[in-house]
C-alpha cells in the first residue's frame, strides 16, 4: 500500500480503521485529541462522550457485542475511566478492547505528568508503547489482535512526541473476515458480583502468564546489535533519542512493556558490560529489573521530570547531574483578545471572590494579569472544593467562594458536584458559574452534549443546563450574556454573594474561536 507521511495520531485512527474497529468513543485531552475526528473522517464511528468514563463503558458495550472497539483520552482520563479499566480487566472482553491513552511527559498541557504503564501493572492489562507513526500504526493494530485473542482490554500507551510528530508510515491491507455484532448471554463473565469476580481474577492472571510467555519469543520487541560496552535498555519515543545519543550502543526496546518481556531483558543486560536503562518519566522499567535482579543503571532522579531529548540522554549516559540549562521562559499563555471569559474573572476580582476553578481556557484567569482563581485540581473539583471552603470558613470569607466551571466540564465532572451542592448545601448557601461558551474550547473547540451537535457536526439534542440545574433544585437560577448584559450580570453576582442561598448562572457568549471556525451561533439563539 502507498507510504503515507503521518502524525502518531493520524497513524492510529488509520490502525484502528484497518483493524475493523466498529466504534471509537473518547474524551478530547491533549495530546490525543486529534485521533477521533481523523477515525471520524477516515469513514470510523466515532463519538465524543460526556467524560472518559462513559467512553471506556460505551466501548466495553460494543466489545460485548463481538466486536472491535476503542476509546480514547489523556492521561488523566484514565483515572476517570479507571473504575471500567479494572474490572473490564475481570470481565474480559467478547470482541476487543483498546484503551488509547497519551501521557504527557512534561506537562505541556496537563496538570500532572502521571505514567500511564503504572496503571497496565495495578489493572493487569497489556500495555503498548509504540516509538513513531509506524509502530503507531502498526501496534494499534496489534492491539485489536491481543485483544481478542486473550480476550482482554489493551492499553496503547501513546506521548506527546510520538502522538505529534510526523513519520512515513507503510499501511498494510485492512483486516476482513471481523465478526459481525452479536450479543451472546453470559451471566458469569458479564455480571462482576463477587462470586464470578474471584474466579475472573484468577483468569486474567493465567491471561497474563501467557502474555508473558508470548511477549518474549513473539512480542513486538527489539534487539539492536552494537557494542558491547553498552547495552541500552527501552521504551516509546527515548528510543528515537538514545539512538541519535548512543548510535554504537545495542538496544533492546520494550514494545509491550507490561507485562515486560523480563528473561529477554535481564539476558541482554547481561550480555552487555554497561547496560543502562532510558524511559521517560517513572523509572517503571528500571525497577522492574532490579527488582529481578537485573545489574542495570538507571537515569538519576532529576531526568524523571519532563521530556527526554537527544540532549539529555547523552547526559544520562555521560553521568552528568550538573544543573540543566533552563529554557528561556516564554511568554506566558493568555485568554484571547475579545475571550467571553474576561468578564467574568475581572468582576470575580472586583468583587474580591475566592473562586475554586476548574481546567479550561479559562483557568489561564489564574495568571497575571488576572490572578483571579485560587485553586483547581481536576475536572470537576470546583463544586466540592468550593463547597468544602464554604462549609468550614468564617461566614464573611464563606460567602466570597464561588464556583467556576466550563460547559464541557461542567457535563464531564460537574453534574455530580451539582447534586453534592443542593444535598450537602453549606450553611451560606453557595454560588456557581456555569461558563458555556458552546465549545470544548482549551483542547480544540470539540463538541459536547450541550452544543446540540455530534462529532461530524450532525444536530442532535442539547443539554439545557437551565432545565438540570433547576430540576436539581437550586433555587435562584439566571442566564446571562458577559459582553451584551455586563451590568445584569454584575448585579445578580452581587446579589448572589449576599444571599446565602444556592445560586446558579450561567454565562452564555460562544468562544470567539468556535464562531470563526465553525459559525457556532450564539447559544441563546440555538434550538
Ligand atoms: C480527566 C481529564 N480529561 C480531559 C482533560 C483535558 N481538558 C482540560 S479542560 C477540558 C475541557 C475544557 O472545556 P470547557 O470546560 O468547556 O472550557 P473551555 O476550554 O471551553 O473554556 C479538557 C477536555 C483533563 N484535563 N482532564
Ligand atoms: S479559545 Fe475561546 S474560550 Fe479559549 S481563550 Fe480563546 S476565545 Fe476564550
Amino acid at each position: 500500500m502507498e507510504r503515507k507521511f503521518l502524525m502518531g495520531n493520524e497513524a492510529v485512527a488509520l490502525g484502528a480503521l484497518h483493524a475493523g474497529a466498529a466504534r471509537g468513543a473518547g474524551y478530547p485531552g491533549t495530546p490525543s485529541s486529534e485521533i477521533l475526528d481523523v477515525f471520524n473522517k477516515l469513514g470510523g464511528s466515532a463519538e465524543w462522550s460526556p467524560n472518559e468514563k462513559v467512553a471506556a463503558e460505551v466501548a466495553l458495550g460494543v466489545s460485548f457485542a463481538g466486536v472491535r472497539a476503542f476509546t480514547t483520552m489523556k492521561h488523566v482520563g484514565l483515572n476517570v475511566a479507571s473504575d471500567v479499566l479494572f474490572t473490564a480487566a475481570y470481565s474480559g472482553v467478547d470482541g476487543a478492547l483498546v484503551f488509547i491513552v497519551a501521557d504527557d511527559p512534561g506537562l505541556a498541557s496537563s496538570q500532572n505528568e502521571q505514567d500511564t504503564r503504572r496503571y497496565a501493572v495495578a489493572a493487569g492489562v497489556p500495555l503498548l508503547e509504540p516509538s513513531d507513526s509506524q509502530e503507531a500504526y502498526e501496534f494499534t493494530r496489534l492491539a485489536f489482535e491481543v485483544s481478542e485473542r486473550w480476550k482482554i482490554p489493551v492499553i496503547l500507551k501513546l506521548t506527546t512526541r510520538v502522538c505529534h510528530s510526523g513519520t512515513i508510515v507503510t499501511p498494510r491491507p485492512a483486516d476482513t473476515g471481523l465478526a459481525t455484532a452479536h450479543f451472546e448471554r453470559n451471566i458469569p463473565y458479564h455480571v462482576m458480583v463477587p462470586g464470578h469476580a474471584r474466579p475472573a481474577h484468577r483468569r486474567l492472571r493465567q491471561k497474563l502468564a501467557e502474555i508473558a510467555e508470548w511477549n518474549e519469543t513473539e512480542g513486538p520487541n527489539q534487539k539492536v546489535e552494537g557494542s558491547e560496552e553498552l547495552g541500552i535498555l527501552v521504551s516509546g519515543v527515548a528510543y528515537q533519542h538514545a539512538r541519535e545519543a548512543g548510535p554504537d550502543a545495542s538496544f533492546f526496546k520494550a514494545g509491550m512493556s507490561y507485562p515486560l518481556p523480563m528473561r529477554s531483558m535481564l539476558e541482554f543486560a547481561a550480555s552487555v558490560k554497561r547496560a543502562v536503562v532510558i524511559e521517560e518519566n517513572d523509572p517503571y522499567m528500571a525497577d522492574a529489573l532490579r527488582a529481578a535482579g537485573g545489574i542495570i543503571e538507571s537515569a538519576p532522579e532529576m531526568y524523571r521530570f519532563g521530556e527526554l531529548d537527544v540532549g539529555r540522554v547523552k547526559r544520562i549516559l555521560a553521568h552528568d547531574t550538573s544543573p540543566e540549562a533552563v529554557p528561556p521562559r516564554g511568554k506566558p499563555p493568555q485568554l484571547c483578545a475579545g475571550c467571553p471569559h474576561t468578564i467574568t474573572f475581572e468582576l470575580l476580582k472586583k468583587h474580591n471572590c475566592i473562586v475554586a476553578g476548574d481546567i479550561g481556557c479559562y483557568t489561564l484567569a489564574a495568571l497575571l494579569p488576572l490572578a483571579a482563581m485560587d485553586t483547581q485540581i481536576c475536572m470537576g473539583a470546583s463544586l466540592g472544593v468550593g463547597i468544602g471552603l464554604r462549609h468550614v470558613l468564617p461566614r464573611d470569607e464563606a460567602k466570597r467562594v464561588v464556583s467556576v466551571i466550563g460547559d464541557s466540564t461542567f457535563v464531564h465532572s460537574g453534574l455530580t458536584g451539582l447534586a453534592e451542592m443542593t444535598y450537602n448545601v453549606p450553611p451560606t448557601g453557595h454560588v456557581l458559574l456555569i461558563l458555556d461558551n458552546s465549545t470544548t474550547a482549551m483542547t480544540g473547540q470539540q463538541e459536547h452534549p450541550g452544543t446540540g451537535r455530534l462529532l461530524d457536526q450532525s444536530p442532535t439534542n442539547r443539554l439545557d443546563y437551565e432545565k438540570v440545574v433547576r430540576a436539581m433544585n437550586v433555587p435562584n437560577v439566571g442566564t446571562f450574556d458577559p459582553i451584551k448584559q455586563p451590568a445584569e450580570f454584575e448585579a445578580a453576582l452581587v446579589e448572589a454573594l449576599e444571599k446565602e442561598e444556592l445560586t446558579v448562572l450561567i454565562v452564555r457568549r460562544p468562544c470567539i474561536l468556535a464562531v470563526a471556525r465553525k459559525g457556532v451561533k450564539p447559544a441563546s439563539t440555538q434550538g
